[in-house]
């Protein structure tokens, strides 16, 4: 048998010596590229260079060292007759070991004097090609490309007297993989950066890009931070503003559930989101003079158009939670829209296109700051979803379930009247339950989110918290509450705080109360726990829908006071029997 092959090309020569040592003992034929095979002739050792087998320099200033067929062609042979006659007839020598590193890229770029040029000599396209070509064929081939495995190699290597395992070669050959593709992905991030990127000032923020840079990211020291697809550009432009990090979240987030919220209704839909998850969530159903007072839209000039009322439900649903929302439509936002966006605390907005009239109003927003964002309704994101946390990468498909009708066919009551309102009310609850933090429960009526219980560890608290919500919303219809005698001059937000203090009957003391008095003309008769049992009791035909089974009876009677006539939740508790009976038993005694 021949005298086994080994090629040397690295650029961090940490290990080096002792590797070049252990190899030339165990009877391996050494050869070097330039630098490496210097170092290791200096050191006393017996190697070639290259260009023993290439016949060829090294040339263009090192740009070609080892690119070479006397190379790749003694890399990439098999142990099949075609290929061994082909090494033969043209005097090339099968390379069994290729130890290899490339060339310090991502070090070179983060230095803040490296100019364009700098990174572009930075690019190793032999060691690349060593390292693939090694790491294809690691059925024959052992490729070292980190110093930390050399030791260990050359026990194996000596011990099985250079047949080291295939395991093993095979594993040296994976960690070959995931370093050139790490090392391609800071190549494309670099250039994507140079030749892909809306840079923060505004003028480049008109066409749609494949990367944004961000101010920072979920909090301002994170920086740098950053938006990018990796193929074509980014699904959305930036017609006004700059968003940030956590807009990002908010803006697909909730453009995905409107964008599905109106494909499974057939209605236009708006959702206002809040830390990622949504604070409302509603379609375009058309508002009573009640609700318009309820959802401050009744003194808007503009008629309100289906669209305009999805978001007022949304945005009306819970006006605490909303303050300082990101807005998302699912279709062209339209004046009277923007015009109920316009008067509200708002961060942003995305939609899949505007009205002149309507951006003319939100560009006027925060003072020409309101980010607004227009998606591409065609978009269609990739079907694998990947993130990482603490460095680990969590990948999955992403959550293609559908939510219509269908859905709620298998209904287990005794009851088995759906009507068609309380089947649009499930679709809009269980969607909206599906952009939300997980372990989660929601209430809808009319078409709209009117409590929603987000991301709580106990299922009961999260039934308590969309309860809790919704009665709010719904004491908020008590015509008390709608002739409060508010002065003249009180801000939207202003009302909505000392409306949400009054139905939710906190005890105020000292400055806080004066500041609350304040507000109104006159004195203000608070609601007495009678009258708002009494009206209560009033609402009725609510549906609830929640994202994991109940676990006991406890939620359906939680939801039951809160005027809950429609469930929908996964089976699978051992308690199911018992939930059913106890939702047939509480619709039954009323
Ligand atoms: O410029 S290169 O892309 N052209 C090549 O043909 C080539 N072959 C190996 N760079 C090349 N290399 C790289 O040179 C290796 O990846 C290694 O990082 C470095 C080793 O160079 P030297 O042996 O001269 O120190």
């Amino acid at each position: 048998m021949s005298q086994p092959i080994a090629l040397l090309s690295v650029y961090d020569k940490t290990g080096l010596l002792e590797l070049a040592k252990g190899l030339h003992e165990a009877g391996v034929r050494l050869l070097g590229s330039g630098g490496t095979a210097k170092k290791i002739r200096e050191a006393g050792l017996p190697i070639g260079d290259v260009s023993d087998i290439t016949k060829a320099p090294e040339m263009l200033g090192g740009r070609v060292k080892t690119l070479h067929p006397a190379v790749h062609g003694g890399i990439l042979a098999r142990d099949i007759p075609s290929d061994q006659q082909d090494l033969e007839a043209q005097s090339i020598s099968p390379i069994s070991i290729v130890v290899c590193n490339l060339y310090p890229f991502t070090e070179t770029i983060s230095k803040p004097t490296c100019t364009l040029a700098d990174a572009v000599e930075e690019i190793d396209i032999g060691g690349v090609t060593l390292l693939r070509a090694a790491a294809k064929n690691h059925a024959r081939v052992s490729i070292l490309s980190d110093p930390s495995d050399y030791q260990e190699f050359l026990e194996s290597w000596k011990q099985s007297q250079g047949n080291v395992d295939q395991a093993v070669r095979s594993k040296l050959a994976l960690k070959a993989f995931e370093q050139t593709a790490k090392y391609d992905d800071a190549i494309s991030g670099y250039f994507r950066e140079q030749y892909a990127s809306a840079e923060l000032s505004a003028d480049k923020l008109a066409g749609p890009v494949q990367r944004m840079a961000l101010r920072y990211g979920a909090n301002p020291h994170q920086k740098p931070a950053q938006a990018f697809v990796t193929e074509g550009a980014l699904p959305f432009k930036t017609l006004c503003g700059s968003p940030g990090y956590i807009n990002l979240l908010d803006a697909l987030n909730s453009y995905a559930l409107v964008k599905e919220l109106q494909e499974a209704l057939n209605l236009p839909a708006a959702a206002s989101f809040k830390h990622v998850s949504p604070a409302g969530a509603a379609v375009g159903v058309a508002l009573s003079e009640t609700e318009k007072k309820v959802y401050g839209v009744d003194d808007l000039k503009e008629p309100l158009t289906p669209l305009a009322s999805a978001y007022a439900r949304a945005r009306g649903a819970d006006r605490m939670s909303s303050f300082g929302d990101f807005v998302a439509l699912s279709a062209p936002c339209d004046l009277a829209t923007a015009r109920i966006i316009s008067r509200e605390v708002s961060d942003g907005i995305i939609a899949p296109g505007y009205s002149p009239e309507a951006l003319e109003v939100l560009s006027k927003k925060k003072g020409g700051k309101y980010c607004v964002l227009e998606i591409d309704p065609s978009y269609v994101p990739p079907s694998i979803e990947t993130k990482q946390v603490y460095g680990v990468h969590l990948q999955q498909n992403r959550n293609d379930a559908k939510i219509d009708a269908k859905l709620f066919e298998n209904v287990v009551t005794e009851n088995k009247e759906l009507p068609q309102e309380a089947i649009t009310d499930l679709i809009v609850a269980t969607l909206a339950l599906k952009y939300t933090q997980s372990n989660s429960v929601a209430y809808a009526f009319h078409g709209a989110i009117v409590g929603i219980g987000a991301g709580q560890q106990s299922r009961i608290h999260c039934t308590r918290l969309a309860g809790g919500k919704a009665d709010l919303w719904w004491l908020r219809h008590h015509p008390q509450v709608l002739a409060l005698p508010f002065k003249k001059g009180v801000k939207r937000a202003e009302k909505a705080n000392a409306i949400d203090l009054y139905v939710s009957g906190e005890v105020l003391e000292g400055g806080e109360k004066e500041h609350w008095e304040s507000l109104f003309e006159g004195a203000v008769v608070p609601l007495t726990e009678e009258q708002k049992k009494e009206w209560a009791s009033k609402l009725d035909g609510v549906a609830c829908s929640s994202d994991a089974f109940f676990p006991f009876p406890d939620n359906v009677h939680r939801a039951r006071r809160s005027g809950v006539k429609y469930l929908a939740a996964p089976g699978g508790s051992v308690m199911d029997a018992r939930c059913v009976c106890s939702t047939t038993e509480r619709l039954r005694a009323q």
